[in-house]
């Protein structure tokens, strides 16, 4: 694609900008506040453009018990990073906001998961996409089904199957 830029015509690179869903957590230092920030700060990231986001839930830990209540939401976004980029972006949002990894499945800050990038599968060393554990979480399923009902997931299936099929859960919608 050329673009006439004062006078000069310019080639630039045409990325594919892909629909990429999010996962955000956070159980520890006012966790609604948290995550609302969050939202904000991923929406003026660049390359990245806000598309819709879940409204908040809260639930009780899934892992170690001794850990406050959870606050999860999704956010769809759209975006011409790809994967490991986006990690890179997600990481450093975590870091912004103090995020320090004590324990596997401890209490945390902010917890950024890349659920979805397009229909990609990925299985690296930083990274798998889908991400693993989507199905087994209804935190994750149910604030995904508020905001794509119609989301059928690469090798996985429709998310309104998946939300039906995942173990119930003390899941509450916050305002
Ligand atoms: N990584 C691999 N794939 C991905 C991906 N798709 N998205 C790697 C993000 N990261 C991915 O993550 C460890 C490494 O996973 C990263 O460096 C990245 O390269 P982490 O966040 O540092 O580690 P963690 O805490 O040990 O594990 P993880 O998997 O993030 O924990 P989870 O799965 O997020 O679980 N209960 C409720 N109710 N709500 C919650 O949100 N969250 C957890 C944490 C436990 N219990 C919860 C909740
Ligand atoms: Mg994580």
């Amino acid at each position: 694609m050329y673009y006439n830029v004062g006078g000069k015509s310019l080639k630039l690179m045409s990325q594919q900008a892909e629909v990429a869903y999010i996962g955000l957590g956070s159980n520890l230092d006012d966790p609604m506040q948290q995550v609302q920030t969050a939202f904000d700060e991923l929406a003026i990231l660049p390359a990245i453009r806000m598309v819709a986001k879940s409204g908040l839930y809260r639930s009780p830990p899934v892992g170690p018990a001794d850990q406050p209540d959870y606050i999860n939401a999704v956010a769809c976004i759209q975006t011409t990073l790809s994967a490991e980029p986006l990690l890179d972006a997600l990481q450093g949002l975590e870091q912004a906001h103090h995020r320090r990894r004590i324990r596997h499945w401890g209490p945390r800050t902010l917890d950024l998961d890349l659920l979805l990038l397009g229909d990609q599968v990925i299985q690296s060393e930083r990274l798998v996409v889908p991400h693993p554990q989507l199905t087994k979480r209804r935190f994750v399923l149910q604030p995904l089904m508020e905001i794509a009902p119609d989301l059928v997931i690469v090798g996985l299936g429709p998310v309104s199957v998946l939300l039906a099929q995942c173990p119930q859960m003390d899941l509450i919608s916050v305002p």
